[in-house]
């Protein structure tokens, strides 16, 4: 828990969002800013600031965010057709210092990404 932490906040409800998911390990929610008709976040509760800063301590944790990602996928009708993104630094496009995977579905995708 990161008291400076947008992420956080949302975890322990200070901030608001549309929950779609959540368990001990993992709050998943949809993004404010969607990307394409499905776009949702998944974090993990323990505060890690991003792809870069995961360690062998969270080997298991990031194998089930994953998991646990695509599993809501599912239920949200993406089906096994979505793209997941995790940006790490400004200059990749990360915003929020608190680790997330994106989960973007319900249209087709474009390579390379902008
Ligand atoms: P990134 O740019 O990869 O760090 O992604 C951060 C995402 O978080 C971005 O797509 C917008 C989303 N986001 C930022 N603030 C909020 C918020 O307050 N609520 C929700 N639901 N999403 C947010």
């Amino acid at each position: 828990m990161d008291s400076n932490c947008l992420f956080c906040k949302i975890i322990n409800g200070e901030i608001p969002a549309d929950k779609l998911y959540e368990d001990d390990d993992f709050f998943a929610f949809r993004d404010i800013t969607p990307q394409a008709p499905q776009h949702f976040l998944i974090i993990p509760k323990k505060h890690i600031s991003g792809p870069s800063a995961v360690t062998d301590e969270d080997d298991q944790l990031i194998g089930r965010m994953m998991r646990v990602g695509a599993e809501i996928a599912k239920e949200n009708g993406i089906g096994d057709n979505f793209r997941v993104v995790l940006n790490n630094g400004e200059d990749a496009g990360q915003s929020v210092f608190h680790i997330h995977m994106h989960f973007l579905g319900g249209r087709a995708m474009t390579w390379p990404p902008g």
